[in-house]
């Protein structure tokens, strides 16, 4: 398996975690988006969208983080990373989608740099872009992980979701480090931090994370 993507990229961190998780090994093939190595030929040859990740496994690409981790799910359902139940699964996947969906696309790279390039807007602007955005969809993660919370049988979670990390925490860990690089401000998200820092307490959120890349640039 061979995973397109880029050390500071949140879409990859989700999978890098995910093949963690899995126990997978991989090889990493580093795109660097900073210096736009997404645009040449090279890679736009490879993937239709020009993003990572990009998975390559069995002679097919795999694109789009959620849905590689879903095969990955369904191709090796050890350790599962969706409930057993259609409900929990749609409330994992609510919860993913909630990131991936609603706060991840309004803050990614090419989306910046519109607004500072052709929009001709301030890095200032930029910055309470960001935070607005991360801060307001975190909001929102933090009532529906409450929500959930208050039906769900059994004993409390330690991750968004139950006993083990889900999809959810897939997705949830990369949107907090990268919060973390805009100084977003995380008080009072005292649900979501936790399952944050129950994750990061795992080997494989550890070994996925941005300093543990091969390209990783301080
Ligand atoms: N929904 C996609 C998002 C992919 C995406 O936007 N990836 C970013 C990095 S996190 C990217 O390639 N950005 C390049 C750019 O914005 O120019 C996924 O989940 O894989």
């Amino acid at each position: 398996m061979k995973l397109y993507n880029y050390f500071r990229s949140s879409a990859s961190f989700r999978v890098r975690i995910a093949l963690e998780l899995k126990g997978l090994p991989y090889d990493y093939v580093a795109v660097n988006l900073a210096r736009g190595s997404h645009h040449l030929d090279v890679y736009q040859n490879l993937s239709a969208d020009g993003l990572v990740p990009l998975l390559e496994v069995d002679g097919q690409r795999l694109s789009q983080s959620m849905a590689i981790i879903e095969y990955l799910d369904e191709t090796l359902p050890q350790p599962p990373l969706l409930p057993p139940d259609a409900l929990g699964r749609a409330q994992v996947r609510a919860l993913a989608q909630s990131v991936a969906c609603e706060i991840h696309p309004l803050n990614n790279l090419r989306v910046l740099k519109y607004l500072v390039g052709p929009m001709q807007q301030s890095e200032d602007t930029k910055t309470t872009w960001y935070r607005h955005w991360v801060r307001q969809g975190l909001e929102a993660f933090e009532r529906q992980l409450r929500a959930i919370d208050a039906t769900r049988a059994g004993p409390a979670s330690v991750y968004c979701f139950g006993a083990t990390p889900t999809l959810a925490d897939c997705v949830l860990v990369p949107q907090i480090f990268n919060g973390q690089r805009f100084n977003v401000d995380f008080q009072g998200l005292t649900r979501t931090m936790a399952a944050f820092e129950a994750c990061m307490q795992l080997p494989a959120f550890q070994k996925a994370q941005p300093s543990n890349c091969p390209d990783f640039e301080p």
